[in-house]
């Protein structure tokens, strides 16, 4: 083992031009070139002013034209664009959540999928008022299946897992009239109030977007999280590693790609079934690497320890290898690129789902039913292609870092509670935490969640923000693109505590971890919510007074806005590093970023300077413990 380093964003991006250089000898395109294509990116577009909600439209604010057709201002068209983005995250991420259950349904003994964390299941049970006592396990699974899929139209009620949160949030939740009623009905309502000729307060329209956030984060996601647990397995610590270097040359490479664990987890099963390796051996590879990109590598990252290849913005890189013998994947974030892509090499692209369906891709339609013969049809298809690489294209960068992942709330607890040696007792509770927190050997802890995006030179705002966040004693919970932006850098290694301040290096040392702590997919940031949850109840602080707060600095996508509307709703300070879409209008931009500070105790700060960002977190953490007289 070499001395640790960690890899910095110059090396990430001298791998990516050795890349486009074989990119370039097939012809192929690449985002970075579309980029320049697009840019510079349309003004009222980026203002949020730009309104084509109907007929009569498309209308554009300007000085000399301050109102659309309909008589709507700037206002009303930000207000309504903010409101529509969340819904589609909101949506996004609950359908996501929504096809877990479904699975969680088609449970069976001798079926495809199984119960692997029962007693996960159990305690979902018992929070839900559910009797459990002398059940079959299945029939459990199925009847809390019904129940969970029921959370998206009921018909009166609200969210189940509100209930989770401390008292306090949910009175703000009440007060404010932002308690998510049914999944479904949050989107649909936020559809409606943005029709033509509804909604044009940005009051009403805010309060909406950070009602449908909250339909995911306390419903959707949460259920996405929990029953993938139950399904397959609550993650524990364990070691895994992160960047194209986890190709393997003479290996079959399979890469999954997407968000639903349903299928990649399947994926894996069948490229580690003995009679699959000895047909990938017939075919002249040494093996099969199964290695992932986004949230659902993190899903697999997570539970199994298979390596995670890399984030959003290299998607098109691992084809670049010419070592790719399929790119499978599921919903989300895959880029239409990656079919005529994928033509310029042998690589197969197969798409699986009816929700992400592509030109240029192989579509084998996954469903529980078929998932384990499917996946067997997959990993076939990926082996016999093996013969077809062009060995003359064949280049992986020998790039990759040591990781140490696993860490979903219940990991967090367990591994904490041996850090302190309290007189009280506690095991099974965030106390230890707060210890450290209170005595200000961890001054507090950052979010880091998100994707990338060109607008931000990738990677660079996760991973500068990062280091100088634990230098300055803040420990990290990551999750979703900026997880694996960590991991690549080598932020995940148990060494990288040599780079921390001496008291989050203390506790690295006691607890055995890393400081940037992975703790999974972007659904999974609903983990974080139970985190500060069970934090304040433990503390007695409320969540918006803990010096804790969220931060997604490159984020592109509709699922970051909506998760943003729920951290905030949560009372968790959350720092923006791209400005979502609502410059145009002074009076949405001063709700997001201070009047909604009077509903829920928190708001955004947006700020495009990577190193007033960061200092603009440290100095909010330190005002929180000023507050809070620690
Ligand atoms: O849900 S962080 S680029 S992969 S949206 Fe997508 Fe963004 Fe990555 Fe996962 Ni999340
Ligand atoms: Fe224009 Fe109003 Fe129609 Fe929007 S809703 S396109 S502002 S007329």
């Amino acid at each position: 083992m070499g001395e640790f380093k960690l890899t910095t964003v110059e090396e990430f991006e001298a791998a990516t031009n050795r890349l486009l250089e074989t990119g370039a000898k097939v012809g192929a395109d690449a985002y970075q070139f579309r980029v320049k294509n697009q840019t510079p990116h349309c003004k009222f577009g980026e203002q949020g002013v730009c309104c084509r909600i109907c007929m009569m439209g498309p209308c554009r604010i300007t000085p000399k034209a301050p109102r659309g057709i309909c008589g709507c201002d700037a206002h009303g068209i930000v207000g309504r664009n903010f409101l529509r983005f969340t819904a589609g995250g909101a949506a996004t991420h609950s359908d996501h959540g929504r096809e877990i259950c479904h699975t969680l349904y088609c449970t069976a003994p001798d079926g495809n999928y199984k119960v692997k964390d029962p007693e996960k299941l159990i305690r979902i049970a018992h929070e839900w008022g559910v009797e459990t006592e002398g059940k079959d396990i299945y029939d459990l699974a199925h009847e809390m299946a019904v129940l969970a899929l029921g959370e998206y139209g009921k018909v009166f009620g609200f969210q189940n897992f509100l209930k989770r949160a401390p008292k306090h949030t949910q009175e703000i939740w009440e007060r404010e009239e932002i308690q998510p009623r049914a999944i479904d009905r949050e989107v649909s309502c936020s559809l409606h109030m943005t029709h033509m000729g509804c909604s044009s307060k940005p009051e009403a329209l805010i309060r909406q977007s950070l009602r449908a956030g909250l339909s995911d984060g306390w419903g959707g996601s949460m259920a996405g999280t929990e029953f993938s647990d139950v399904l397959f397995g609550t993650p524990k610590p364990i070691d895994t590693e992160a960047n194209l270097g986890v190709m393997v040359e003479e290996n079959v490479n399979i890469v999954v790609h997407g968000h639903d664990p349903s299928l990649s987890e399947m994926i894996c099963e069948y490229a580690d079934d003995p009679e699959m390796i000895a047909y990938a051996k017939e075919m002249g590879a040494k093996g099969i690497t199964v290695s992932g990109v986004c949230c659902t590598s993190n899903e697999v990252a997570m539970r199994r320890g298979i390596p995670m290849a890399g984030n959003f913005l290299q998607q098109e890189n691992v084809i670049l290898t010419g070592a790719c013998e399929a790119i499978v994947v599921d919903v989300q974030c895959i880029f239409p690129a990656i079919g005529p892509l994928a033509k310029c090499f042998h690589t197969k692209f197969v798409t699986t789902s009816a929700i992400a369906q592509m030109p240029e891709s192989d579509y084998i339609r996954f469903s529980p039913e078929n998932a384990g013969e499917n996946a067997k049809a997959i990993v076939k298809m990926a082996i016999e292609n093996f013969k077809n690489r062009k060995p003359e294209l064949v280049h992986i960068p020998q790039m990759k870092q040591k990781a140490t992942v696993g860490y979903s709330f219940e990991a967090i607890v367990k591994t904490l509670d041996t850090v302190t040696n309290s007189q009280v007792d506690v095991t099974g509770t965030t106390k230890p935490l707060i210890e450290c927190v209170k005595s200000g050997v961890i001054r507090g802890a950052v979010a880091m969640v998100g994707c990338n995006n060109p607008k931000v030179r990738p990677d660079t705002a996760h991973i500068a923000l990062m280091k100088k966040l634990i230098e300055n004693d803040i420990i990290i919970v990551a999750s979703g693109c900026s997880a694996q932006a960590a991991a690549k850098a080598g932020l995940m290694d148990k060494r990288a505590r040599d780079i921390c301040g001496a008291g989050l290096k203390r506790v690295c040392q006691l607890a055995d971890i890393p400081p940037v702590l992975h703790m999974g997919s972007c659904v999974d940031i609903s983990r974080m919510m139970v985190l500060v949850a069970e934090l304040s109840k433990d503390s007695g602080w409320n969540i918006s007074e803990l010096p804790v707060v969220g931060c997604a600095p490159e984020w592109m996508s509709e699922k970051a806005v909506s998760i943003g509307n729920y951290v905030v709703a949560t009372g968790i300070d959350t720092f923006l590093g791209v400005d979502p879409y609502a410059s145009g209008s002074s009076e949405v931009e001063g709700l997001l970023q201070g009047g909604i500070r009077d509903w829920v105790e928190a708001c955004y700060t947006v700020e495009t300077d990577i190193d007033k960002l960061v200092d603009k977190m440290i100095d909010r953490i330190e005002e929180k413990r000023v507050a809070l007289g620690i």
